[in-house]
């Protein structure tokens, strides 16, 4: 091989494109068509260092794009161009303060010994949850992956219910049966939590499905409820998510693909695992609008939402919204988070979605810091009396160890005489000869 050929082999873990790998979107390229999309022109008022500006330098600069008209520039509130009222703005305060509170206290948990198994939390990413999952009505569903705590909180499910099923108490969402990675609740609509990446997508997909056959099939005119699949950038390589698109797409059903690309897979790149890492491009392959917001940007995901969701909720189908974002903390708490690199880090704590929030309504006179500190106190409080009640709350009974787990428990989890398995002496001999 000639040394012009020759490439260099890329080293392990790092964000810099491979040196054969084409410009990504050029924004300055792109026509009006292409380039406009709700939030581009409204002007959020974040300072310019705010806007999106991708760590790597090969990456795009646009703010918001999309490949589609369907959804059209919106025009703004009122006279003073602000985006959301006071009332809002408390709202998704308070929201991503209880998501990030919540979860600097699951660290703290975990660390003492208070939980097993996996836990991934969502620091950083809070814009995109508080961003979407305020919009929803309590009919509408979630389904999230093994980072699920925030979502389910954004969604409704108490503070208590969560911690309780991180310590796998009886009183928590799933009885103490899930723990971190399989938050469920009925009574909120949260289909999950689940540790296969892109195992998520298709029960999403089945859960609009069910909305569409409600409206059209069973004929409940006033079924619209939406279904919102959240999952991350390492996840879009994966079949299912193709697969899902594509029925989405056929039969025009009411979600929304939430692409929350924090940039990392574990300990695996985007940008080396993925042909074409700009992935709202993939929307309109499969004839959905396809867009990309800042992530970081609360306001620019709700109005990027809010789009998406009336659009599914009017039966005009689904939309893939890709949000770039960043973890702030490792994969999981077992992850020494030694493989980023401290600048690209640093570049994304200086992008704080919370800051970001607090400024825009200071300055906007939306709210004073004694307003936000009191909103802070009050979460607070929530969580450490979350704890407090999960740490008071009994185990789960031995019994309570094969239920929901075999669908014939007579076969296998129910002995002869009725009870569990599990109860029996000669339990740990296996079950399988029952
Ligand atoms: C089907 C399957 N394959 C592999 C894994 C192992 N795994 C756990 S997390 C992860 C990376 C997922 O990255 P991404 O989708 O970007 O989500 P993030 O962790 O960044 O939120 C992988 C490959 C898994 N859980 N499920
Ligand atoms: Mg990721």
């Amino acid at each position: 091989m000639s040394s012009a050929t020759a490439t260099q082999p890329l080293p392990l873990n790092t964000t810099r494109p491979r040196s054969h790998e084409k410009p990504l979107f050029d924004p300055l390229k792109a026509t009006t068509s292409t380039a406009i999309f709700i939030g581009s022109t409204l002007k959020p008022r974040f300072n310019s260092s705010t806007k999106l500006n991708h760590f790597n330098p090969h990456r795009r600069s646009a703010t918001v794009v999309a490949v589609s008209e369907v959804v059209k520039q919106k025009k703004p509130k009122s006279a003073s161009n602000l985006l959301i009222t006071k009332e809002e703005g408390l709202v998704l305060y308070e929201d991503m303060v209880l998501g990030r509170s919540f979860e600097n206290m699951c660290a703290q948990m975990y660390y003492r010994g208070k939980m097993f198994g996996f836990v991934h939390l969502y620091n950083g990413q809070e814009a995109v949850s508080t961003g979407f999952i305020k919009l929803l009505k309590k009919e509408d569903s979630v389904v999230s992956t093994y980072r699920d705590h925030v979502h389910a909180l954004s969604k409704g499910v108490s503070a208590r219910a969560v911690m309780s099923e991180l310590f796998g108490k009886t009183t928590g969402c799933c009885r103490g049966q899930g723990g971190s990675m399989h938050m469920f609740s009925k009574e909120h609509n949260v289909l999950g939590g689940f540790a296969f990446i892109g195992e998520g997508i298709p029960v999403a997909t089945g859960a609009a499905f069910t909305s569409k056959y409600r409206r059209e099939a069973l004929g409940e005119a006033d079924c619209d409820h939406v279904t919102l699949a959240f999952f991350g950038d390492g996840t879009c390589n994966n079949g299912q998510f193709f697969e899902c698109l594509n029925m989405a797409a056929l039969w025009k059903l009411p979600i929304v693909f939430v692409v929350e690309n924090n940039l990392w897979a574990i300990g695996m790149s985007h940008l080396r695992a993925t042909s074409d890492p700009e992935i709202w491009k993939k929307g309109p392959a499969f004839g959905m609008p396809g867009v990309h917001v800042d992530g970081m940007d609360v306001l620019r995901v709700r109005e990027v939402a809010k789009e998406a969701i009336r659009r599914a909720r009017r039966g005009e189908g689904p939309t893939l919204v890709e949000c770039e974002t960043y973890r702030f903390r490792g994969h999981s708490l077992a992850d020494p988070d030694e493989l980023r690199d401290p600048a690209e880090k640093a570049h994304y704590a200086a992008r704080d979605p919370i800051t970001a929030l607090k400024k825009y309504m200071i300055e906007n006179k939306l709210a004073n810091e004694a307003e936000l500190k009191a909103i802070e106190k009050k979460i607070d409080e929530v969580v450490e009396e979350a704890v407090e009640f999960a740490d008071a709350s009994p185990h789960p009974s031995r019994g309570q160890l094969l239920e929901n787990v075999f669908a014939d428990p007579k076969g296998f989890g129910i002995g002869p005489d009725g009870q569990y398995r599990c109860e029996d002496p000669k339990f740990t001999q296996g079950t399988a000869h029952v």
